[in-house]
Formats: C-alpha cells, sequence, structure tokens
C-alpha cells in the first residue's frame, strides 16, 4: 500500500498539463468522490495495525499534495487568461478621465476674471463670524427679522457666534483695516436658516462688489454693472435697476439682465418678462461707511451682491439647486467643457 501511495505521489509530481480541462480530469482522477484517494482511504481498513500510522499519514499527505497541486494548476491557467493579450507593451495606455471644474467654481472663476479687468481683487474671511460683522456694522436695526433665529444659525446659543448670512462681513473686515481707494469683490459660502427646495438652500454662494474713492457715483454703479453684464451674458445684453431697499446701501436698486435665452422677447425660463434678475445693489449708507472707520464726508462707494448658484442656472440651465450640492458624477462631468 506505502509502494502505491508513492507511486501516485511521483505521478502527480511529474504530471504536465496543457489544458483546463486537464486539470479537471485530474481533480476527478485524484480528489472526487469516487477518485484514487477516496479509494485509498476506503481500503485503509484492511491495513494491518502495525501499518496502520505510516499508512493513514501517508494517505493524508498525499491528499495535501493532491489537492495544492490541483489548485496551482488551475490558477496558473486562470492567471494565463488575464494575462493574453496584455502583455504587448507597445498598446496604448487606458486614458485617464480627471476629474473636472464645479459649475459653481466655473461661475465664479469666470466673474472674478471680469471684475480683475477692472481692477477689482479677490478678498475672503471666516465664515464664522460675529453679530458685528453680520449686521452692526452693516447698519441692520437691533429688532431686524435677519438676525432672527429664523433666518440665521447661531452657534451654540451664543448670539454673538454665528454662520456669515453674506460675505458683506468680509467688506467690513476689508474696511476697518484700509482706507480708500478700496476696489474689491468677495466671494464665498454663505448660512440661511431655510428650508431646502428646488430654488433655495440653507447653504449657498454669493460674490459681493465694494469700490470705495473720492466721487464715486452711481453712475460708476450702473456702468460697472452694465460691462459685467456683457462679459458674462453677451454683448447684447441689456441692464435694468429696479428700486429696492437694503440696510447697508442708500439708494438701493435690483438689477435684471435682458433673458439671454430668448434676447428679450419672453420665454419660460424669463417667465415671458423678458428680464432675469441677477443682483442687488446701491450706493454704500455713509453710516456703513463711519462705522467701518472710513470718514463718510470725503469718499462714496457702491456695492452690489450676487448668487452664484441663481447665474449658474441660467447659464447652464439647471433646474434644481440641489444639483450642486449633492457632488453625482453623472451631474458634474456635464460641464467638463465649459471652461
Ligand atoms: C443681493 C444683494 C447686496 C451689498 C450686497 C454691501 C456690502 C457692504 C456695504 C454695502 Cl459692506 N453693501 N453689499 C449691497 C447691495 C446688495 O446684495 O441680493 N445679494 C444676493
Amino acid at each position: 500500500m506505502l509502494e502505491k501511495i508513492t507511486q501516485l505521489k511521483e505521478e502527480l509530481e511529474s504530471v504536465s498539463v496543457s489544458a483546463l480541462e486537464q486539470v479537471e480530469e485530474l481533480r476527478i482522477k485524484y480528489i472526487s468522490k469516487k477518485g484514487l484517494l477516496n479509494q485509498l482511504f476506503a481500503d485503509f481498513k484492511n491495513v494491518p495495525a502495525d501499518q496502520k500510522k505510516a499508512v493513514g499519514q501517508a494517505i493524508n499527505e498525499l491528499k495535501e499534495f493532491a489537492l495544492q497541486k490541483i489548485n496551482e494548476l488551475k490558477e496558473s491557467f486562470e492567471n494565463a487568461d488575464q494575462q493574453a493579450g496584455s502583455d504587448d507593451l507597445t498598446m496604448p495606455a487606458e486614458p485617464m478621465r480627471p476629474g473636472t471644474r464645479h459649475p459653481l467654481s466655473i461661475v465664479r472663476n469666470e466673474i472674478i476674471e471680469i471684475f480683475a479687468r477692472l481692477g477689482f481683487t479677490v478678498a475672503e474671511g471666516p465664515e464664522i463670524e460675529d453679530d458685528w460683522h453680520v449686521f452692526s456694522a452693516l447698519n441692520f436695526p437691533p429688532e431686524h427679522p435677519a438676525r432672527d433665529m429664523q433666518d440665521t444659525f447661531f452657534i451654540q446659543k451664543n448670539p454673538d457666534v454665528l454662520l456669515r448670512t453674506h460675505t458683506s462681513s468680509v467688506q467690513v473686515r476689508v474696511m476697518e483695516k484700509t482706507q480708500p481707494p478700496i476696489r474689491a469683490i468677495f466671494p464665498g459660502r454663505v448660512f440661511r436658516n431655510e428650508a431646502i427646495s428646488a430654488r433655495a438652500h440653507c447653504i449657498f454662494h454669493q460674490i459681493e462688489g465694494l469700490y470705495v474713492d473720492e466721487n464715486v457715483s452711481f453712475a460708476d454703479l450702473k456702468q460697472t454693472l452694465l460691462y459685467f453684464s456683457r462679459e458674462l451674458f453677451g454683448e447684447k445684453t441689456q441692464i435694468r435697476l429696479r428700486p429696492s431697499y437694503f440696510p447697508f446701501t442708500e439708494p438701493s436698486a435690483e438689477m435684471d439682465v435682458s433673458c439671454s435665452i430668448c434676447g428679450g422677447k419672453g420665454c419660460n425660463v424669463c417667465k415671458y418678462t423678458g428680464w432675469l434678475e441677477i443682483l442687488g445693489c446701491g450706493m454704500v449708507d455713509p453710516n456703513v461707511l463711519d462705522l467701518c472707520g472710513i470718514d463718510s464726508k470725503k469718499y462714496t462707494g457702491f456695492a452690489f451682491g450676487m448668487g452664484i448658484e441663481r447665474i449658474a442656472m441660467l447659464k447652464f440651465g439647471i433646474k434644481d439647486i440641489r444639483h450642486f450640492f449633492e457632488n453625482d458624477v453623472r451631474f458634474l462631468r456635464q460641464f467638463e467643457s465649459a471652461y
């Protein structure tokens, strides 16, 4: 019996196969239910008692060896299958698919570049703010509804630690530490305690602008915004200003651009008015200049603010603001060639 086992092992050691089917044949011959190994185990009961130990050990070793050998042969075929064809080193590589710029970044960068051509620099500041920089220095009266918990996110129930609701807080910081001329824009993320819908989100992005110097006039504001609108939406774009109200500007206005989809004729995007509202603006209230350490008798200024999401939605025809925050690559990849 021992001789037979040794013989089987030698046979297995020297076996050579050229196809996966032959490995399967080996498996059936050695380790299937009716295979040689199970026959050996069946014959084992006829082995004389004094040989049982040595024969038992030999059969177990043969079994281990057979299992291992057959697995190795099988794997070598599977790997060869996978490698077939890929060892041609002259084959071109799989193309890389780089990430794409977020649509909000594309629009923000475009706006920054337009204002850079007019000499505006970029300033940034903290998202977590205090009451002074978000409200008080901007002429918000103590009982103004924007200060309410309903609209503003306060942190740790401390009324003096809050998330900024507009980037004007950065303008306050710049005015506090710089004397005019000041000519800058302020992009950033802002937070409002609002119900999320297709049109509103509690986190969104703004760009505000500020120009303070001697003799800055409403005419300067109008011409700056006309130039900006034509650069962003095309040279045929018209603008119109409607009177409005903000605590921090006087006078204040809202600006519409002629609808870039229908050219002003009326369509469902502009709700058949021919106009799209894109920003708010005005002359900086003299109170705000004084509160920020700038002499309102010597200097005047204009300011404006717009939501980046709204402009991106108009530019790209995006119907739901929530797309910007879901980071679904099927959405994001559509802007690959937009910049
Ligand atoms: C809007 C309107 C506006 C400003 C923002 C501003 C900032 C300072 C002083 C005066 Cl520090 N004004 N910013 C002015 C008018 C309008 O934003 O609808 N934004 C989305």
